[in-house]
């Protein structure tokens, strides 16, 4: 397929309660979407999942932005491509910058698998129709408002909850959820919140019968993290440590963690998400897909990649309405009972609704 046209849109969006984690809080989601365009005027789009601020990782929106302007969609524009994969090659020579490069080539596979009337789902090698979905909730100042949502998380049928933690907001919140919840399956997120030095109270959480702990040290570590690993019983999963296959099978390698979070953006797209996915089935390493507070457009390339045999643990992809007013796609993104059904249309399998994407659009550039 021929790339005629690529668009970039700066969208802000409002959630409808903040979420705060160790490293801030975030209501106002300010992010990309592009849209990529063949010789037929077929569409494919894609999220940039940053940030405005650079504080889960070193990306934020508006490098992002730059990135994908002066270096990505050069790589791509008014070239042919014939399958996604070859994204990867067109990007090597440019360190990094993850999340802007697998936006784009996300938008690039909704447009291949829509060219070839395929699902996404079906185009990445996924093979399940319904996926397993957890939801993620923030840190609260008030524990009952905590202990509130987790109840209702729990009565609208989410397969696992994860709550955020920080030092000083740890185990003293666990003993009051186990208290009141005794027996659901609960996990935790540091945000790389810890350091060795708090042995003591991550060994401490291993009483509270967790899934697991969800990167507790500094972002891209692995070393202290397989040390750490030896001293606990709850099993670590990693996710800002892991933006490669590279990264995933050092991780293995060393007992960094034995959970992974895949999220699709930290590792520079679905090719490599799909690389990290089949290295992990092989190694019986269990994985689940993370989520960055996404659109609906995000949402749905998260859920086509669920589709693949190894993501055996619910994922963090939650209803349209658990995050905003109105959502971007047609229809919204609905879990029922914890789980999701994979779309059966092309491509992404859901319709970007362009004049809401609109609405929510600071600036646009048309690249062609
Ligand atoms: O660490 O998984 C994370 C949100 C923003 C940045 C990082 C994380 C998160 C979440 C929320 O946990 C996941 C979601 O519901 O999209
Ligand atoms: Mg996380």
């Amino acid at each position: 397929m021929y790339i005629k046209e690529i668009n970039l849109y700066k969208i802000t969006m409002k959630m409808r309660n903040p979420f705060t984690t160790s490293f801030g809080t975030e209501q106002n989601r300010k992010f990309i979407l592009v849209e990529v365009k063949n010789e037929n005027d077929l569409s494919g789009w894609g999220e940039c999942v940053t940030t405005e601020r650079p504080l889960y990782i070193e990306e934020f929106t508006d490098a992002s932005w730059m990135m994908l302007e002066k270096f990505l969609i050069p790589a791509v524009l008014k070239t042919k491509i014939e399958h996604p994969d070859e994204l990867q090659d067109r990007f090597k020579a440019y360190k990094r910058n993850h999340l802007a490069k697998s936006a784009l080539e996300a938008a690039v596979w909704d447009l291949y698998a829509k060219s070839k009337d395929m699902t996404l789902a079906e185009a990445l090698g996924g093979v399940k129709s319904t996926i397993e979905v957890g939801v993620s909730l923030g840190i609260e100042e008030d524990i009952h408002t905590l202990l509130n949502n987790i109840k209702q998380k729990t009565e609208e049928g989410y397969k696992r909850i994860k709550i955020k933690i920080k030092p000083g907001k740890d185990v003293n919140v666990l003993a009051e959820v186990r208290k009141q919840f005794p027996d659901i399956p609960l996990m935790v997120d540091a945000n790389s919140a810890y350091t060795l030095d708090d042995i003591p109270t991550l060994k401490e959480m291993d009483r509270f019968n967790l899934m697991m702990i969800e990167q507790p040290l500094t972002a891209g570590d692995l070393i202290d993290h397989a040390k750490l690993q030896k001293e606990m019983e709850t099993p670590i999963c990693l996710d800002e440590s892991i933006h490669s296959y590279e990264d995933a099978r050092k991780a293995v390698e060393i007992g960094s963690g034995k959970i992974i979070n895949l999220k699709v953006g930290r590792v520079g797209g679905l090719t490599e998400a799909k690389r990290i996915h089949d290295l992990c089935k092989q190694e019986n390493i269990p994985m689940w897909c993370g989520g960055m507070l996404e659109s609906g457009v995000g949402r749905a390339h998260n859920i086509a990649i669920t589709s693949l045999a190894n993501f055996t643990l619910p994922g963090d992809t939650a209803s349209s309405a658990r995050y905003w007013h109105k959502d971007i796609i047609d229809p919204e993104v609905v879990v029922e009972n914890g789980l999701l059904t994979v779309p059966d249309k092309a491509g992404i399998g859901f319709d970007v609704n362009l004049d809401e994407v609109l609405r929510n659009t600071t600036e646009s550039k048309k690249f062609n």
